[in-house]
């Protein structure tokens, strides 16, 4: 077979082969088998040395035109794939811009965060500072220094977790059931005056219910300087039920007692609800009880040094889940640790709707 033949036939073979080509690997492979510098059309031209000279000429541009032809082929092939590859990329990557996006999970506040810094920004304008301190304590703390000897039979106010560990010279170890041994911690350490209060967990050994937990949180504050008298509590305590409550809340302080004042008493305000008409949130009584208060004893004063001839002070106490129940009518203060996601994604309590203890208001 002569060269024009051979030339004919792998022209031919070599672009039907690359018409099928659809990957990119295999296109190299036929490259290389026709193009190559040891390909096919290679070892066909080197055969036109042997021809006669006067049939080399047109042997030769016959060579050339078949390696044109096969490059240019080469170069459609190359385009083809590359299109082909872009089209099938287009296709996997497609995306529907009309579908709805999807909404990221935001976190909300705690409710007892919410309400925390509520309370603490109130006494903050008006010159608290804010302490926290050891949950674990001792005895002395949380007791002795408040007025309430081992035998006092005040001591069943609080039913209390002690701790399994060897007491020190300050008594057994216990989980504080109220923040006030942080303010004895407080007045050891500065003198007056003071103003602070004092936001954290307390324990109580309790059976849990509706009504109680036994991990809750207080908040606890005092002021002592000379001359503080019954009248800045009273100013106190009414500026912050009405920052919380609403300026036009009316308070209404009654005896009570607490062996860490004298005197002591409860604050109320008139009911947010039915503006004191009376209601199920008061108990028809268009009052509601939000803290308890008092003159600090002047045995406590005492106790950390400070002269009850010189210096007196006022001291206040509440539950800030009662607090942030009553204000976005949440009814139970179970729900508040339950970690139920439905209970904690509702923003709306935030503006009074109530939150039932099955979490089904949406
Ligand atoms: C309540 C009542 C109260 C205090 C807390 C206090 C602290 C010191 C000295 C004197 Cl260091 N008093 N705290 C006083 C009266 C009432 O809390 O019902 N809490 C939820």
């Amino acid at each position: 077979m002569g060269i024009a033949e051979d030339l004919a036939a792998l022209r031919e073979r070599g672009l039907a082969q690359l018409a099928a080509i659809s990957e990119a690997e295999v296109l190299e492979e036929w490259r290389t088998r026709y193009l190559g510098r040891r390909g096919e059309l290679t070892q066909v031209l080197r055969g036109l040395g042997a021809l006669p000279p006067e049939e080399r000429p047109a042997a030769g541009a016959a060579g050339n035109r078949a390696k044109e032809a096969l490059e240019a082929a080469y170069d459609d092939a190359v385009e083809r794939l590359r299109r082909a590859a872009l089209a099938a990329a287009i296709e996997r990557e497609r995306v529907d811009v009309t579908l709805p996006g999807r909404t990221p999970q935001v976190g909300q506040v705690h409710p007892t965060t919410r309400i925390l810094r509520e309370i603490t920004a109130i006494f903050a304008r008006m010159g608290f500072d804010v302490a926290d301190g050891p949950e674990v304590e001792w005895d002395y703390y949380n007791f002795e220094a408040l007025n309430i000897p081992p035998d006092h039979p005040a001591r069943d106010m609080w039913d209390t977790f002690y701790v399994d560990a060897p007491p020190s010279e300050r008594g057994a170890m216990l989980l504080r059931t109220h923040t006030s041994p942080m303010q004895i911690r407080v007045m050891d350490r500065y003198a007056p005056p003071v103003r602070v209060i004092v936001p954290g967990k307390v324990y109580r050994y309790e059976a849990i219910s509706a009504r109680h937990e036994s991990m809750f949180y207080q908040v606890e504050g005092f002021a002592v300087d000379r001359n503080i008298t019954m009248a800045d509590l009273k100013g106190t305590l009414a500026r912050f039920a009405r920052a919380l409550f609403g300026e036009e809340r009316r308070v209404r302080f009654r005896c009570d007692y607490f062996p860490f004042v004298e005197p002591g008493a409860e604050m109320a305000i008139d009911c947010h609800l039915c503006n004191g008409a009376g209601c199920r949130l008061c108990s028809q009584s268009g009052w509601i009880e939000i803290l308890g208060a008092g003159m600090i004893h002047p045995k406590v004063l005492q106790v950390v040094g400070y002269d009850p001839g010189v210096y007196s002070g006022f001291a206040f106490g509440m539950g800030p889940e009662r607090i942030a129940m009553l204000k976005y009518g949440i009814e139970t203060i179970r729900l508040f640790y339950a970690n139920d996601l439905r209970f904690l994604r509702q923003l709306r309590m935030l503006d009074g709707a109530v939150a039932r203890a099955d979490a089904g208001g949406r």
